[in-house]
């Protein structure tokens, strides 16, 4: 099994994440998405919209999408529960995690870090705004529960934890959801647990790099 993997990307880092606790041995392969890595020929047949991360099966399937490969992996886990309405209840926090904390937090913390937006940009307050909407959502959601679903970890917690838990590095004071910081801790004490997202490289900056961003 093979990960195409970029190191500073979250979605990236929650497969390996996943990876780490299901004690799963695999390739790790570089994709330098701001050197052009995702831009060729080769990366399209692998995934067209030529993004990180992709998971290569032993015989030779490309998955990409990282809430897919979360999926695959933990099926027949228990990081996947069998019941079908907290089966089915996974999915919906997967699907939440793309539509709500990628485009917000997520998307924040890469440009101000990388230099493509500062915090006075509209662009940059509105995905403020809405970080702060998703924050408030999960706080109250996780008032009552240790996880996501059901009553233990699972792949929709590894899924929003990749992003909610470098938020502050987008400039999101956590200090207001004491329920998030608390599921942190509780995250972080599971078994396997890795936490291995490296800095952007100075070819992430505007017109610095080449890339679907660029
Ligand atoms: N929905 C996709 C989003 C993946 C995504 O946007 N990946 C970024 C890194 S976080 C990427 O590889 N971008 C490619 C590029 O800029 O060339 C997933 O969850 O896998």
């Amino acid at each position: 099994m093979r990960l195409y993997d970029y190191s500073a990307s979250c979605n990236c880092y929650k497969v390996r994440l996943l990876l780490a606790q299901l004690g799963r041995a695999y390739e790790r392969v570089p994709v330098d998405i701001f050197a052009g890595d995702t831009l060729t020929d080769e990366y399209a047949a692998m995934n067209p919209a030529r993004t990180t991360p992709v998971l290569e099966t032993d015989d030779g399937r490309f998955l990409p999408e990282s809430n897919a490969i979360l999926f695959y992996l933990a099926q027949g886990t228990p990081f996947l529960p069998e019941d079908p309405l907290e089966r089915a209840e996974v999915v919906r926090w997967l699907v939440y995690e793309q539509t709500d904390v990628i485009p917000t937090m997520g998307g924040l913390r890469f440009r101000l870090l990388v230099g493509r937006l500062t915090t006075d940009d509209p662009d940059a307050v509105r995905r403020k705004e809405g970080a702060l909407e998703v924050l408030r959502l999960l706080d109250d959601y996780l008032a009552t529960r240790d996880f996501f679903v059901g009553d233990r970890y699972t792949i929709a917690d590894v899924a929003i934890y990749g992003y909610t838990h470098l938020a502050h590095e987008a400039g999101i004071d956590m200090g207001p959801y004491a329920n998030v910081r608390a599921w942190f801790e509780r995250v972080e004490r599971q078994p396997g647990y890795v936490e291995d997202v490296e800095p952007y490289g100075a070819n992430a900056a505007p017109g610095a790099g080449r890339s679907l961003y660029d």
